[in-house]
């Protein structure tokens, strides 16, 4: 129902409205949020009246307050998508938080193709973890650091990230789907963001798939190359460079020199497009 919020409290789930909150300040609660209730007088039934100061809080999937999340992609079906996940990257940056990378499926692959996308990530700094739910490989890497505080998982439809969570946490069932044969998409199998606890003060968010990420939590473009930890940052002659046609940018050099990987720079770019598209509006 429209309005009505299921508050954990320590005596249990507690349903509460929030209906006036929105009038005052446009705040609107999101999965993740402290928040203080009041018992209506004669009833069951809780109203928010204050919602507590986000320590983050993402676009996409809109949660707050998270320790760590693992964006989960898959290395085939669906492919990988670069550009997504450097959306993703941004948004994670942007919010300072942690963010592990998890390649899922890599039993469908024989070479060596998800290993090289690791690596090009590892580079940067992020930790990348080859999973599989099939071969079971690196489940045990992720539940390691689930076991305290919030832990969310994002990532495109049919990636796998409820069949991680089924695979790690037995006694929950989270929606999983077919990959649909025709087009080799998820369907969209996890409809909303569940929120579960797995022990003492420890909760584990499973979130519906996405196909795209606009980046309209960046408000000006030059704050954008802050966002990728893999570019040099405050070497380039000008201090207003947007790594684009300016004269001795250590960006470019970068890319030429093959520090900076050239699917990273590409995608900067067109990000960086986007957000300028954005303010002419
Ligand atoms: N081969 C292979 N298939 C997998 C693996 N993990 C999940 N799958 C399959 O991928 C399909 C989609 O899995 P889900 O867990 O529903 O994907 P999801 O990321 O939760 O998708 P949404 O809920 O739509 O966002 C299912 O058919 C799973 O059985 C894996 O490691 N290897
Ligand atoms: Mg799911
Ligand atoms: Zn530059």
């Amino acid at each position: 129902m429209r309005g009505l919020y299921t508050v954990q409290t320590k005596d249990g789930p507690v349903l509460s409205k929030a209906r006036g909150l929105f009038r005052e300040d446009g705040t609107k609660p999101i999965v993740g949020d402290f928040v203080t209730i009041r018992m209506a007088p004669d009833g069951d039934i809780g109203y928010i009246e204050e919602v507590d100061e986000r320590e983050n809080q993402l676009l996409r999937p809109p949660v707050a307050n998270i320790d760590r999340v693992f964006i989960v992609m898959s290395v085939r079906e669906p492919n990988i998508s670069l550009v997504l996940l450097d959306r993703f990257l941004v948004m994670c940056e942007r919010e300072h938080l942690s963010a592990q990378i998890v390649l899922n499926k890599s039993d469908l692959i024989d070479d060596n193709f998800h290993k090289e996308i690791g690596s090009l990530y590892e580079n940067m700094g992020y930790e990348v973890i080859y999973a599989s739910t099939i071969t079971k490989e690196g489940l045990d890497a992720i539940h390691e650091q689930m076991k305290e505080g919030t832990t969310a998982f994002a990532g495109p439809s049919g990636v796998g990230k409820s069949s991680i969570l089924q695979a790690l946490i037995p006694g929950f069932t989270f929606e999983t789907g077919k990959i649909s044969e025709k087009n080799k998409r998820g369907r969209h199998t996890t409809r909303h963001i569940e929120i579960t606890p797995i022990g003492d003060d420890a909760y584990v968010l499973d979130t519906p798939g996405f196909s795209s990420l606009e980046l309209i939590f960046v408000d000006d473009e030059s704050d954008l190359s802050h966002y990728f930890p893999d570019f040099p940052q405050g070497e380039c002659r000008f201090d207003n460079c947007l790594h684009r046609k300016e004269p001795h940018c250590a960006v470019k050099a970068a890319v030429e020199e093959g520090t900076v990987a050239k699917s990273r720079y590409e995608n900067y770019l067109t990000f960086l497009e986007e957000i300028e598209e954005r303010r002419k509006y």
